[in-house]
C-alpha cells in the first residue's frame, strides 16, 4: 500500500472508530446561537483583535458567515504576511506593533488549512522557517536535560508542532522528543488537560502522517498516556478537567484510532455535562466557542490534514439584540484584595448588577489607589500587572474568589455576585 493508500486507510479508520467519541444530536438552535455569537467578533479586525481561532472554529463547524468569512480570512491573511515582513526587515525590539506569537502563527497555519490552502511560495516558507526557528529556541530553553521551560508554553509548542504538520511539514525528532518527554514524565505544572490534550492532537496528526516514524513506538505510547490522564481527569459531573477543557479533550479522544474501554460511556457523560454548561450560557468567549464548535460537528483539528471544504454548511444569520425590558440593574458590592503587595490592599466596590470583574477594577482604578494593565490576547483582556507589579517570567496574576477558587473565566467574562471578595494573587505556574 503506498503512502496516500495508507492515509486513506488510517483515515477511514478514524472515521469507524471516532463513533465511540461523537457528540451527536445537539439541539440546532443551541448551535446556531453559539455560532451566530461569533459574528460580530468578525466585526473586530484590527490586528490586535483578530483571531485566527474563530475562523478555524468556524470551518470546522457546520456552520458559515458567508462573505464575511471570505473577508475575515483575508484580513488575517493581510496581517499576518504584513507582520512576518516586518519581522524580517527590522531585529528592531522596540518595534512597537506587536509581532504574532509561535502559538499565534500556529493558529494562522490552522486557519489555512481550514480553507483548504497549503502554505507555499516564498511567503509561506517564511512562516514555516519562522515557526520551526520558534520551536528550535524552544527547544533550547527546555534544554537537554529537561529541567528548563518554553518561552511560551508547552500547549504553543504543541499546537506548533499540529500547525506544521497539517502542512506536511516535518519537525525535527528532537523537537518532537522534548513534548514526548514531557507527556511522558508529567513534568511540568502546565501539563493542564488543554496542554495535554494540545500535545496529544499533535501525536495523533504525526501518526496519521506517518512522521518521525523513528519515533513510531514513542508517539503511539504517548497518545495513549493522553488518553489515559483525560480520562482520569474527568470530574463527577462529567467535564474533562473543567468545562473549558472538555472541548479540546473531546477533540482529541474523537481521533483516537485505539478508544479505550471506558471511553464511550465518558464520552457521554462529557456530552451531558457540557449541554448542561451550553445550557446555562457558560460559552460567551469566543475563543471557547471556537475550541467547542468543531466538537459540535463531530471534528477536530486533527481532521485538517484533509479538510473537507465543500461540506455543506448552514449559513449564519446576523439577529439583532432586542433590548431586554429596561429595569433598572440592582448595585451590588464586590470587595477586591491583593495581598500580595506592600501595604496589602482592600476595598469595597459598588457596580451594577451584571458588570464584569473589569469593570470593576476600573471602579477601583478611578476611585481609589488601585491601579492595574491588561494585554490583549485571542481569549480577551490578559492582567498583567496589578500596583504596578508585572507578573514577569513564570509568574502571572491568579484571579480567585475568596477564600481559594480560582476563576474558570477573565477578568472581561466573569460577572462576580453581590457580596464576593475577589483576589488578585501573584503566583508561579
Ligand atoms: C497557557 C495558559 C495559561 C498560562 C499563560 C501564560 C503563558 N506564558 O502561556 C497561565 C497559567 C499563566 C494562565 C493563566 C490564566 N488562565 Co489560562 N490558559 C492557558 C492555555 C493552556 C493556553 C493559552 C495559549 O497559549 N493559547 C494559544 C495562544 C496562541 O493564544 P494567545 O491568546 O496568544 O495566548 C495567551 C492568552 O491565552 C493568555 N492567557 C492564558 N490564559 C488566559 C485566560 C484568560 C481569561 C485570558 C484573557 C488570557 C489568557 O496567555 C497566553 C500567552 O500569552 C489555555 C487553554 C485553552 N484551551 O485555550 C488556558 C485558558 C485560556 N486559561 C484559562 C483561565 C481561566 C486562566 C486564568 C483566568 C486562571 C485564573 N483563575 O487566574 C489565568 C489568567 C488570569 C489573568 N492574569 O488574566 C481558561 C479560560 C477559560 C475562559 N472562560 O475563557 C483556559 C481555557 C483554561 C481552562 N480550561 O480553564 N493560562
Amino acid at each position: 500500500m503506498g503512502c496516500l493508500g495508507a492515509l486513506l486507510f488510517l483515515l477511514g479508520g478514524m472515521g469507524a472508530l471516532a463513533r465511540t467519541c461523537e457528540i451527536t444530536e445537539v439541539d440546532s438552535d443551541l448551535v446556531e446561537k453559539l455560532g451566530q455569537s461569533l459574528l460580530p467578533w468578525m466585526d473586530w479586525l484590527s490586528p490586535e483583535q483578530l483571531n485566527p481561532s474563530i475562523y478555524v472554529g468556524l470551518r470546522l463547524s457546520g456552520l458559515q458567515a458567508g462573505p464575511k468569512e471570505a473577508h475575515y480570512l483575508h484580513t488575517l491573511k493581510l496581517s499576518y504576511q504584513q507582520s512576518l515582513l516586518r519581522s524580517a526587515s527590522s531585529n528592531d525590539k522596540s518595534d512597537s506593533e506587536a509581532k504574532p506569537s509561535m502559538g499565534q502563527l500556529a493558529l494562522y497555519l490552522l486557519a489555512l488549512r481550514a480553507n483548504c490552502e497549503f502554505v507555499g511560495g516564498r511567503k509561506g516558507d517564511r512562516l514555516v522557517s519562522q515557526l520551526k526557528r520558534f520551536l528550535e529556541t524552544e527547544k533550547r530553553a527546555i534544554g537537554h536535560n529537561h529541567k528548563g521551560h518554553p518561552h511560551t508554553s508547552y500547549y504553543q509548542y504543541g499546537l506548533s508542532i499540529l500547525a506544521l504538520c497539517l502542512h506536511q511539514k516535518r519537525v525535527h525528532d528532537s523537537v518532537v522528543g522534548k513534548l514526548l518527554y514531557t507527556v511522558e514524565h508529567e513534568q511540568h505544572p502546565d501539563l493542564s488537560v488543554d496542554t495535554t490534550a494540545m500535545a496529544g492532537l499533535a501525536f495523533s496528526c504525526l501518526e496519521l502522517s506517518n512522521f518521525n516514524l523513528n519515533q513510531r513506538n514513542q508517539i503511539a505510547l504517548a497518545i495513549q498516556r493522553v488518553q489515559e490522564r483525560i480520562l482520569r481527569a474527568q470530574t463527577p459531573e462529567g467535564h474533562f478537567g473543567n468545562v473549558y477543557s472538555t472541548p479540546l479533550a473531546l477533540q482529541f479522544l474523537m481521533t483516537s484510532l485505539k478508544p479505550m474501554e471506558e471511553q464511550g460511556t465518558a464520552c457521554l457523560k462529557a456530552k451531558a455535562a457540557l449541554l448542561a454548561s451550553l445550557q446555562d450560557k457558560a460559552f460567551q468567549n469566543p475563543l471557547m466557542i471556537s475550541q467547542l464548535l468543531p466538537v459540535l460537528n463531530q471534528k477536530s483539528y486533527v481532521d485538517l490534514i484533509s479538510p473537507n471544504c465543500q461540506a455543506p454548511r448552514v449559513m449564519l444569520e446576523t439577529v439583532m439584540e432586542t433590548p431586554s425590558q429596561t429595569q433598572v440593574p440592582e448595585v451590588i458590592h464586590v470587595t477586591l484584595k491583593v495581598p500580595s503587595i506592600f501595604p496589602p490592599y482592600k476595598h469595597s466596590v459598588s457596580v451594577l448588577d451584571g458588570s464584569s470583574l473589569e469593570d470593576v477594577l476600573k471602579k477601583a482604578q478611578e476611585h481609589g489607589r488601585f491601579r492595574y494593565g491588561t494585554q490583549a490576547s485571542l481569549s480577551g483582556p490578559y492582567l498583567t500587572s496589578v500596583m504596578g507589579k508585572k507578573a514577569e517570567g513564570p509568574e502571572y496574576w491568579q484571579l480567585l474568589r475568596a477564600p481559594n477558587t480560582p476563576l474558570l473565566q477573565g477578568i472581561s467574562d466573569y460577572r462576580p455576585r453581590d457580596g464576593e471578595t475577589i483576589e488578585l494573587r501573584l503566583v508561579r505556574w
